[in-house]
């Protein structure tokens, strides 16, 4: 297949983790990928490793509306013609409860997860509804529909995304515009190590003792979901460690510890 036959595929949070693979994933299938996110020299490893040389490093962030508009705006022709959006880009900040929560993790959870995905989603759906079809996926979390000590925030970010794709369903309708939302559960990406702030040690041993998600697992997962034919969206997938129960922790061990009760 000629590269540019499916089109375009924006993913939000391409330089880590599931987007990166995302990227690399649609790449190889003959998308165009844009690969937004914040640290330039991630994308542009990303870029210049991909064998096809069809990923685009843009370089913005997602709470930013007025850079993100000027970005997209200022996409080169090829890249233009935009027939897919990932919305993924997100994080995690802090596994205290709620009571010992500081306010500039909760602003930054919901900033980056909810206004975040929102203001991508506003600036690329008119692309998508111009050309006709398209498909949105959003990238959930087990964590919104499960609770689990420390969660508070996170999940309930999450539950926004879970509730906005099937909404955007509802107002795409006739649009041609599907909307998918992918809901993982534990996978090893850097997302545990931005949640402790960079401590790499307790951010292993929450993956101690199972087999997490691997960012292919999900790449894999968004990919299978834009592949069905024009008539199927898939409205929800959940996919989860074989040995995680329901929030984290797993099987036959006790839950993940919250931590100290002031570690928000
Ligand atoms: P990573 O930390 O590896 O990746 C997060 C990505 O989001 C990075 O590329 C980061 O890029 C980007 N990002 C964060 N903030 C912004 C911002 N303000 N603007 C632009 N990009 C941003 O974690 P994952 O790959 O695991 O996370 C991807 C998504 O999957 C998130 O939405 C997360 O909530 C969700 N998820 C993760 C699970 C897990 O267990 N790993 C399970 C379920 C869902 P940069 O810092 O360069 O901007
Ligand atoms: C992240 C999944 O289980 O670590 O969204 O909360 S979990």
């Amino acid at each position: 297949m000629a590269q540019d036959e499916r089109g375009v595929a924006v993913i939000s949070g391409a330089s880590s983790g599931f987007g990166e693979r995302i990227a690399q994933v649609l790449s190889e299938q003959g998308y165009l990928v844009v690969a937004l996110a914040r640290r330039a020299d991630r994308l542009k490893v990303l870029a210049e490793q991909d064998p096809t040389g069809s990923i685009l490093p843009v370089v913005a962030d997602v709470r930013d509306r007025e850079g993100l508009a000027r970005a997209l705006d200022e996409l080169p022709p090829p890249f233009r013609d935009i027939s897919v959006l990932v919305n993924n880009a997100g994080l995690s900040r802090g596994f205290g409860p709620l009571q010992s929560g500081s306010d500039d993790a909760w602003r930054e959870m919901i900033d980056t997860n909810i206004t975040g995905l929102l203001n991508v989603s506003g600036l690329v759906l008119p692309r998508l509804i111009a050309r006709g079809a398209g498909h949105v996926v959003n990238i959930g979390s087990i964590a919104a529909t499960y609770p689990y000590m420390g969660g508070n925030v996170y999940g309930a970010t999450k539950a926004f995304v879970h509730q906005l794709s099937l909404n955007m369903r509802v107002d795409l309708e006739g649009t041609g515009v599907r909307v998918s939302c992918v809901a993982p559960g534990m996978a090893r990406t850097e997302f545990a190590k931005v949640r402790f702030d960079g401590d790499e040690e307790r951010a292993d041993a929450l993956y101690a003792g199972l087999e997490p998600l691997s960012a292919d697992d999900v790449a894999e997962t968004v990919a299978w979901c834009l592949a069905r034919p024009p008539h199927v969206n898939i409205n929800m997938i959940e996919l989860m460690p074989s040995e995680q129960h329901f929030g984290l922790g797993f099987a036959g061990s006790p839950p993940a510890s919250p931590g100290a009760a002031d570690d928000a």
